[in-house]
């Protein structure tokens, strides 16, 4: 059997390696959220950074959850494998930039102590939109997230992002240790202030005395982060073996294409993320805008109309004309809404965007990109359309997705097979729908949804006729066919 990787030694010439020795470099930044995306975006980047400057910037990774990661890791030495792979390219490459790997409910005792180190300089996190417990009406806590209410409950044994940082923040200011830089790199607009909001809310219910220490003292950065990062896939481990030839548990599959755009608010140093390509900037917004109507909303629109249609990947679900077309004007239409950006061409952006959906060796699950559809849909596409509407431009390619989202929202094929909908407001969506089997039903229960929907949609009865005769075709006939219809109306 193959040796699994957990040196350098003997990976396969063809395979690049780090371009600097990993146990010459302690480690720097904690991060919480030790996925895939994390592993094919942050941890590359800090591998170049590290190549190109050095530092003591490695990264101790952390689950919050899951030991998943950290048992495949903890025995590779933290050494990892990342295949970047387009149409006619496949490149591997070792990261050796992650130092450690834990996971916070079976390891407690060595997050906590990573976190107050005063080596850390860097908390940096992606734990998806839903992970962090943000009332999005008052930018504050939401104390009905589970994470929150355990931690508001109990803040010396926090399980939750918002409770550990501010654990973190009064242990190391206890102990004097400098300032931490808490970088949000998860898909939600003004990830920076939005984090700082919260955390600032979350201080002020559990150590009010840290208030003016976080406001003052600790930078929150925004962030754009950008690479299509599958989960981990069934081919994966044995083409990494096939390429390393080395045994490689944590190995992943992305597109060579990456995007990192960072406002450059960092209070106790930073690695040279420039070095990887990385851009810093005063303001992230205008890119962060784009990406999340462009690339994001297009994404969702592929999964909900592609799921339904039958295509399990979104590369399927780009070969069908009349979704591309569908995809096409999405990506115009929110691209019309977008202030000009200098040095960017959106139409040449859209282009690149869906050669990337298109890449043959992604296989990046519709059902995966659909999941956390209440999370994803405000900034993805319902904030596009309230600009739209706005500007007096049209709504059709927003109300379409939105509708393609309402029936995936009904948690059952066309030939009435159900399946999850990975959502965390799943119990509330399936109560509200409760009895509802009409499009016009369906859409008032969903316009009424939580505070899901901005009031000026919500009472706009032109978006809900254009909701209603979108989900009516789609109910009536099929998502395939109500794809076909919108691309040819
Ligand atoms: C996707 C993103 O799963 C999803 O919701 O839209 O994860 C997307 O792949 C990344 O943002 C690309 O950078």
């Amino acid at each position: 059997m193959t040796d699994r990787l957990t040196t350098l030694a003997g990976v396969s010439n063809s395979v690049r390696q780090p371009g600097y020795d990993p146990s010459e470099h302690a480690a720097g930044i904690v991060h919480l959220g030790l996925g895939a995306f994390h592993k094919s975006h942050q941890a590359v980047y800090t591998d170049d950074a590290l190549a190109a400057s050095g530092g003591d910037w490695r990264i101790i990774g952390v689950s919050l959850r899951s030991p998943d990661a950290a048992q495949a890791l903890t025995p590779q030495n933290g050494l990892f494998t990342v295949i970047a792979r387009d149409a006619d390219t496949t490149e591997a490459r070792v990261i050796g930039a992650l130092a450690a790997a834990h996971c916070l409910s079976t390891d407690r005792d060595a997050v906590l102590a990573a976190l107050a180190d005063p080596a850390t300089r860097i908390v940096s996190i992606t734990v998806t939109e839903k992970g962090y417990g943000i009332d999005r009406a008052t930018g504050g806590v939401d104390p009905a997230h589970p994470a929150i209410a355990a931690d508001l409950a109990d803040p010396d044994n926090p399980v939750g992002v918002a409770g550990l940082l501010v654990w973190a923040i009064r242990a190391r200011h206890a102990a004097g240790a400098p300032p931490l830089t808490i970088l949000c790199c998860d898909n939600l607009p003004e990830n920076g202030p939005m984090l700082r909001s919260l955390v600032l809310d979350f201080a002020r219910r559990t150590a009010p005395d840290m208030v003016e220490h976080i406001a003052r003292d600790i930078g929150f950065p925004a962030t754009m982060v950008d690479r299509i990062t599958p989960a981990q896939g069934v081919d994966t481990l044995a083409l990494a073996e096939r390429l390393t030839r080395r045994r490689d548990l944590a190995a992943i599959e992305t597109e060579t294409f990456r995007q990192w755009v960072i406002e450059d608010d960092f209070r106790s140093g930073r690695p040279d993320w420039a070095a990887g390509g990385a851009i810093f900037t005063d303001d992230v917004r205008p890119f962060e805008t784009m990406k999340l109507r462009m690339l994001n909303g297009a994404h969702s629109l592929i999964a909900y109309a592609g799921f339904l249609s039958g295509h399990a990947h979104v590369r399927d679900a780009m070969g069908d004309p009349a979704l591309v077309a569908l995809v096409r004007r999405h990506l115009a239409a929110a691209a019309q809404t977008l202030s000009p950006l200098e040095g960017v061409d959106f139409a040449a952006y859209a282009d690149d965007l869906v050669r990337r959906f298109e890449n043959p060796h992604l296989a990046h699950a519709t059902h995966q990109i659909a999941m956390d559809g209440t999370e994803k849909l405000p900034q993805r596409i319902l904030a596009p359309a309230l600009e739209a509407r706005h500007r007096g431009q049209p709504l059709a390619p927003f109300a379409f997705a939105t509708a393609a989202w309402m029936r995936y929202a009904l948690g059952r094929q066309d030939d009435g097979t159900p399946y999850d909908l990975r959502d965390p407001r799943q119990a509330a969506l399936a109560d509200a729908l409760k009895g509802h089997d009409t499009a016009p039903k369906i859409v008032q229960a969903l316009l009424k949804f939580g505070a899901l929907f901005p009031d000026a949609l919500r009472t706009d009865v032109a978006w809900a006729t254009a909701l209603q005769d979108r989900l009516d075709t789609m109910l009536r006939h099929g998502m395939a066919e109500a794809v076909a219809a919108e691309a040819g109306s």
